[in-house]
């Protein structure tokens, strides 16, 4: 992210301890028999703490050989966090999926003290709630970064653009490409006096300069400018392009930022979602972020070999329920052409929940803290706001439409979406769904229901959805649990003979409808779910198409079929 700043991990062992003198400030001292950990790491993910919720604190030291400022930026810390640095609060934080950061002026040569209470315990006013199908891991689940900076910096940049458009209105694929006009909004910090830079971005071969005089305190600085001859980002060729943002004295660059970025455009169009003006069917699944070593703590081998899993058995999306994934998964995403939907984890808020304000102000906050992370992600086209929530009350939909707005605001060029549930869109009861760009609706016949899966119970559930929502569908969620190895003549409920029944029966009438803008899986593999098991054997959610372990399911054949046997009908790709 950076070719300037000295940029270090504070990977590795942490001392830690889940029995401080005082759970609510930082302890006197640490005790001097505490434990230690892996960072980054769920603690439930380790077998001494694998029941424990509640607070627990976090020590280490670094050393600095200069007296310096440094930026320590927390990619991710669940539940709530407070950090410490030599006995001093910097920082407090809400939501484990989202970073957070604070910068430390002018630190002396020498050791300093990092401490972190982290507190998985959920409540009323925490995002998700107490209840959800999936596990409350604790902890400093991502990466910690530590990097120098000087008086003057980039602190970040929000890049946006429109494709096909030049000032002398040139640029067109004829001319061996398209033009894109760029925005770049740069975020300079300056922890001293006035001080004159130039602000440089680059995006490919092109730069664009401004001289200006930064003020104390900082400054956003917008550049305009063209970029010719951009290759789009489609699913078959993903051309990123890398993007340099520096601050320049006298022609050197003294302080740098960098990322990519890909140039797709997104849009609706009927019962059509298109990418780069053609429509696109979406045929995906659902991945939490958990593995029985790790939890959501995942390295990179099992991002790599999940996204593998997925594309092999010829999937081009994935709904990240019900949380931000790590970016790194996203690059990733990026790199192969596949497309995301992320999720922000209002999962199951009922009227009450909305109701309360201080609630919603920090779904706001975890909604802009997610696309202000992610925006330059070609990958995610969609923001999804919420995940089966009571979408049919008057006071949902209210707050639901902020939501949407924060969204809007935050970001245009992306569609906005949630995830209703069949129930009231069965009953014609959504009122949320018109605040989207297309609907995503979950449904579970053939699991949560007495009746066996029938190919005549999804082609009704489709109609009604059409008929009461006029926009692109997505099936969202369905699926079916199955215990690994559970095989059976009958084909009972939790064997994989069930789910394949389960997934045969579906995927041809969802394949099959034209009119449907594509469909996600529940789910990719079993996850542990939270401490009430909802009657789940193993306390897993056992729907994944692999197992927690990623083996693959009977399932996961008869998917990987299925779609090889009919070709998406979309030339988005080409
Ligand atoms: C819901 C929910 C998922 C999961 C699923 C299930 O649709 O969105 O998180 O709990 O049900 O397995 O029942």
């Amino acid at each position: 992210t950076t070719t300037t700043r000295q940029q270090r991990t504070l990977d590795g062992t942490w001392e830690f301890t889940t029995e401080p003198p005082n759970t609510d400030s930082m302890p006197e001292a640490f005790p001097a028999d505490a434990d230690t950990v892996p960072v980054p790491c769920a603690w439930n993910a380790l077998p001494e703490y694998y029941d424990h919720h509640g607070p627990a604190w976090y020590r280490r030291t670094f050393s600095l050989p200069e007296s310096e400022s440094v930026r320590i930026r927390f990619l991710a810390v669940s539940h709530e966090a407070t950090v410490y640095l030599d006995g001093e609060e910097r920082v407090e934080h809400s939501g484990g999926y989202t970073p957070f950061e604070f910068v430390a002026e002018d630190l002396a040569a020498g050791e300093h003290e990092l401490v972190v209470r982290a507190e998985n315990g959920r409540s009323e006013t925490t995002i998700p709630l107490p209840e959800t199908d999936w596990f409350d891991y604790g902890g400093i689940t991502r990466e910690v970064v530590l990097e120098t900076v000087p008086d003057v910096f980039v602190e970040g940049f929000d890049l946006q653009y429109d494709l096909g458009v030049s000032e002398s209105g040139g640029g067109s694929e004829e001319d061996g490409g398209e033009t894109a006009r760029i925005r770049a909004d740069v975020h300079v910090a300056n922890l001293d006096d006035d001080a004159e830079r130039t602000v440089a971005v680059t995006v490919g071969e092109t730069t664009a300069r401004e001289t200006v005089t930064v003020p104390a305190g900082g400054e956003t600085y917008g550049l305009e400018f063209d970029v010719p001859s951009v290759e789009r980002w489609t699913l078959e060729e993903p051309t990123l392009h890398d993007v340099h943002v520096a601050l320049e004295v006298d022609g050197e660059v003294v302080d740098d930022r960098r990322d990519r970025i890909g140039f797709r455009e997104l849009a609706v169009d009927g019962r059509d979602i298109l990418l780069n003006g053609d429509p696109v069917d979406l045929r995906g699944v659902n991945r939490h972020e958990d593995h029985p070593e790790w939890g959501p703590a995942q390295p990179l081998r099992i991002m790599r070999e999940d996204l593998a899993r997925i594309r092999e058995a010829g999937m081009n999306c994935i709904r990240g329920s019900h949380y931000p994934n790590h970016p790194r998964f996203l690059d990733l995403c990026d790199e192969a052409g596949v497309l995301v939907i992320e999720e922000i984890p209002y999962w199951h808020f009922d009227a009450e929940d909305f109701a309360r304000e201080d609630l919603l102000e920090r779904g706001v906050t975890t909604l802009e803290e997610m696309i202000s992370r992610d925006r330059h992600h070609p990958s995610v086209f969609a923001w999804s706001l919420t995940n089966e929530c009571a979408n049919e009350q008057e006071g949902v939909a209210e707050a639901t439409e902020r939501l949407a707005e924060t969204a809007r605001d935050a970001d245009d060029s992306r569609l906005v979406t949630l995830a209703s549930y069949n129930e009231w869109v069965d009953r014609g009861e959504d009122r949320c769904l018109a605040h989207c760009d297309f609907a995503c609706v979950n449904g579970y016949y053939g699991w949560y229901t007495d009746e066996r899966v029938s190919a005549d119970q999804w082609t009704g559930f489709l109609e009604r959805v059409k008929a009461d929502h006029e926009m692109p569908v997505v099936v969202s969620e369905f699926g079916a649990g199955a215990v690994e190895g559970e095989r059976t003549w009958e084909r009972g409920k939790w064997s994989e003979t069930y789910q394949t029944e389960f997934f045969e029966t579906v995927l041809p009438v969802l394949l099959g409808d034209d009119e449907l803008a594509g469909f996600t899986i529940w789910q990719f593999c079993d996850t542990r779910t939270s401490r009430d098991p909802m009657g789940r054997p193993k306390s897993k959610n056992n729907k994944g198409i692999v197992g927690e372990y990623r083996r693959p399911k009977a399932a996961y054949g008869t998917v990987k079929q299925l779609l090889s046997g009919s070709e998406p009908d979309t030339d988005a790709d080409t």
